[in-house]
């Protein structure tokens, strides 16, 4: 099949194996190694990465963001100005928005995530919003799209990333213009060197290698904006614009590791369970519990690392010899909680089904 024409379209409705197209993009596209969850902040270098086409290497003395279309003052900024406005370090949790889609049966011909496109960096840049205000988007403008240098094709069709969102979304989302991640420039495959982050909603909207933001007088008709990224129950659904990351926890997987199984060793008694939750839209984390077996336990939660960060939550097992299932459940302050199988999406969106780990407690 030749993936260039406009009549093509990635298969949906994958089960069992998986495919050489999906190794390959499972090799491009690292996931969090989940002990490191163990950490507030995610060390440089272990935030999972999604890159849809090629890293482009941009020269960030030169780089130039352009603000074009629908505003009464469109100019262009170079990357020393953007530094030299006010900075703002924080952290935020983000998140794929195909995460755990191989929980999803069947899947759609994606990137086969399994728990681990999630990660918390902190995030250093300027806010978005004084640069919009004062680029003066005209009365009529109702959304900013987000162009990326990155440029590749999906379904047939041809593009740079990009995203939009409305201009209430931007006075809503804390939305922050990134030069830095934990103190460090950004690296290449980051989005060096300038990106979008959108707290509290799905890493799509968090556009790496920002090179324009056009004011639009019309809806953004993007491939990553209208083709994808819906929430859809079939193909003729016309689905439901994904935004905001459901409520979610993992486990640190606990003991240690059969090398290809990866299932978890843990030496009898007690043993300290831990673990991370977090939710959308600045959502808090109110509970979250320890499932095993049959029963459900009440973790101890600390409080989130920002408002926009993880919270870390922890329970003492008294692990007994034999083979253990274990998982845990968070709920936010909307009373969001996580279900126990993957809620059903055609494109394997958006699954916060509760994270098990198979334990096994050998007989000292
Ligand atoms: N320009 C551009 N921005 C992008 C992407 C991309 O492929 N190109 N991927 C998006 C997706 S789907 C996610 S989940 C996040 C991942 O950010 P990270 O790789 O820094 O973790 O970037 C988003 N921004
Ligand atoms: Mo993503």
């Amino acid at each position: 099949m030749n993936p260039f024409l406009s009549t093509s379209k990635r298969s949906t409705g994958e089960e069992g194996q998986y495919s050489t197209d999906e190794l390959r993009l499972a090799n491009r596209n690292s996931g969090l190694l989940l002990e490191l969850l163990d950490s507030d902040i995610t060390p440089i270098g272990a935030h999972y990465l999604l890159n849809h086409f090629d890293v482009p290497l941009l020269d960030s003395s030169a780089h130039q963001l352009r603000f074009k279309g629908a505003f009464k003052n469109p100019h262009t900024i170079g990357m020393q100005e953007i530094q030299s406005l006010p900075s703002k370090t924080m952290p935020v949790t983000l998140e794929c928005a195909g995460n755990g889609r191989s929980g999803v049966s069947p899947r759609s011909q994606s990137m086969p995530w399994m728990y681990e496109a999630v990660g918390t960096s902190e995030w250093t840049g300027t806010p978005l919003l004084p640069l919009i205000e004062k680029a003066e988007p005209t009365a009529d403008v109702i959304e900013l799209a987000f162009i990326g240098a990155d440029r590749g094709f999906d379904n047939g069709i041809d593009h740079h990333f990009g995203r939009s969102l409305t201009l209430q979304q931007i006075n809503e989302l804390d939305v922050l213009l990134a030069y830095g991640m934990n103190g460090q420039p950004l690296l290449p495959q980051h989005g060096s060197p300038l990106r979008i982050i959108v707290p509290g909603w799905y890493g799509m909207a968090s556009v790496k290698w920002l090179s324009s933001i056009s004011a639009l007088t019309t809806a953004f008709d993007g491939h990553q904006q209208i083709g994808t990224y819906h929430l859809k129950q079939s193909e003729s659904d016309s689905g439901v614009p994904i935004q905001d990351m459901r409520v979610k926890s993992l486990i640190k997987p606990p003991g240690v590791p059969d090398w290809s199984s990866r299932k978890r060793c843990v030496s009898a008694g007690s043993v300290v369970l831990s673990g991370r939750a977090w939710s959308g839209n600045g959502r808090q984390i109110v509970r979250v519990e320890v499932g095993i077996e049959d029963s459900w336990y009440e973790a101890e939660l600390s409080p989130p690392i920002g408002q926009y960060g993880w919270s870390t939550w922890t329970y003492s097992w008294d692990a007994q010899p034999g083979e253990h299932s274990i998982c845990c459940r968070a709920t936010d302050n909307e009373d969001n909680q996580q279900p126990l199988d993957a809620p059903w999406d055609i494109a394997g969106f958006a699954n916060n089904a509760v994270h098990r780990v198979d334990v096994f407690v050998p007989n000292n």
